[in-house]
């Protein structure tokens, strides 16, 4: 096993990472910036080093300092988290070229499924479906452009190669509109992404975001954990998750895992990932892959009792995954509410400080946060301030467990999600399952 890894994140990643190495005997190394001198994850580290100041480019994005934090503290291995450098190729390879470990896949492998059309490209050749699309950049000719797009057929969406997560997307409704969305796509996505590449999609009006879980070690072994909804969204923040995605028959599921166990197979992937797609009448379409362990990764360690961290590490270390497909059996539904620090009605961050935090309890209820009474939320960083997730043995007995657990939390002192989160557990729709990308956005209450 590793002997020593440097947590390259903050927040409630930080200490679900530093959990994860302490179980398995790993030494930790906290980095962090001069204002989160007091997060939970510092004081229960091994070493800390102040690697900045508060700003993310100072500290949490500032290559040459973590490494150097990790060459004077003698670490092997580097754990990216999710967000800041956590899909940057370019911090992948300088932490290889450093003799360190990076916890996930090569730098080739982020490159690759960095650039969302060489993803897709990569993605269709080994048998994933995808959106109909211009399988290639549109070029210069707008009467080629046209072409393309009338084959495709309209609404179609234009999309950034380097975007992704939202960014750098525009709808075009019809071909008179089409030359001059190309250019602005373009343009932004060249002083966006430095790269002007855009290609054409398919626009699916009404989907669902559902993504599957896969792990892959260094030997050729490599599984999917099932699949989990993320359609609950809104800004391209999701809101809540849910595994397993409702309605989706076990037949499905297992179709969908293998083509992801066999795409994974064919790029070499290794470590934890995530198969992004829109689900729409029936049908599955691949949009983009994440290379990192993700926000959410906890509801599906609930329906399958793995540990998708401790697994990461082990992969890191040069392990054989350790189970097999067939061990991998789905028990149950998860639900995750992700709790932000957020005016509630302008979703402005609100930091400041946590007069009083008490986290729910009972049968089936997990708290995966960083906060306690008197932590002071600094304005510098993303709002999440603790991921509040139920486990039942029916969706129905999840639903009715986050209702009580959602009763139960007490955050006072700074503005929260929290009453969302009550109105939409709540909410028959919801309730129901299924519900698409758009509902929370077009919901009135
Ligand atoms: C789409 C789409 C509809 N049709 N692609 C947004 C995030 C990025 N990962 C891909 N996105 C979308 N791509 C086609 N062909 C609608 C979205 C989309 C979306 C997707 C997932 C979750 C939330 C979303 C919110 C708005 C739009």
């Amino acid at each position: 096993m590793l002997d020593k890894v440097v947590i390259a994140n903050r927040g409630e990643i930080a200490l679900r990472i530093l959990r994860a190495c302490h179980e398995l005997g790993i030494k930790t190394v906290a980095i962090h910036s001069s204002a989160d001198r007091d997060l939970m994850h510092v004081r229960l580290a091994d070493e800390s080093v102040c690697i900045g100041p508060s700003s993310p480019a100072e500290s949490y994005l500032n290559i040459p300092a973590i490494l150097s934090a990790a060459e004077v503290t003698d670490a092997v291995a580097v754990h990216p988290g999710y967000g800041f450098l956590s899909e940057n190729a370019d911090f992948a390879e300088r932490v290889e070229k450093s003799g360190f470990i990076f916890v996930g896949p090569a730098p080739d492998t982020i490159r690759l499924m960095g650039d969302k059309l060489s993803a897709i490209k990569t993605m269709k050749r080994a048998g994933i479906p995808c959106v109909p699309g211009s399988d290639a950049v549109l070029g210069d000719d707008m009467s080629d452009n046209i072409k393309v797009v009338r084959d495709i057929g309209y609404p179609v969406i234009l999309k950034a190669s380097g975007g992704g997560g939202g960014r750098g997307m525009r709808v075009v409704h019809a071909e008179a509109a089409l030359p001059s969305a190309i250019g602005l796509t373009r343009r932004e996505a060249l002083s966006a992404f430095k790269n002007d590449s855009v290609y054409a999609e398919k626009f699916l009006e009404r989907p669902r975001h559902v993504e599957f879980q896969v792990m892959a070690d260094m030997h050729g072994n490599a599984v999917c954990l099932g699949e989990r909804d993320c359609s609950m969204q809104r800004r391209h923040q999701k809101v809540i998750e849910e595994a397993p995605a409702p309605g989706i028959d076990q037949e499905t599921r297992n179709m969908m895992s293998q083509r992801c166990v066999d795409a994974c197979r064919e790029i070499n992937y290794r470590g934890a990932g995530t198969f992004e797609f829109l689900y729409q009448d029936g049908e599955f379409y691949f949009i983009e892959m994440n290379t990192r362990v993700q926000v959410e990764h906890p509801v599906t360690e609930l329906v399958t009792g793995i540990d998708i961290v401790r697994e990461q590490l082990s992969i890191a270390a040069g392990n054989r995954l350790s189970f097999a497909q067939a061990d991998v059996v789905l028990r149950g539904h998860a639900i995750e509410c992700r709790i932000n620090a957020e005016d509630p009605v302008l979703f402005r961050p609100s930091p400041g400080t946590i007069e009083l935090f008490h986290p729910p309890g009972g049968p089936g209820v997990r708290v995966d946060s960083h906060v306690y009474s008197g932590y002071i939320v600094p304005p510098y960083y993303d709002s999440l301030i603790a991921k509040l997730l139920v486990h039942g043995d029916s969706r129905r007995t999840a639903l009715a467990r986050m209702s009580n657990a959602l009763s139960e939390i007490v955050v006072d002192g700074i503005d929260t999600n929290i009453p969302l989160h009550r109105d939409l557990i709540d909410d028959a729709a919801f309730a129901a399952g299924g519900t698409d990308i758009h509902y929370l956005e077009g919901k009135t209450t």
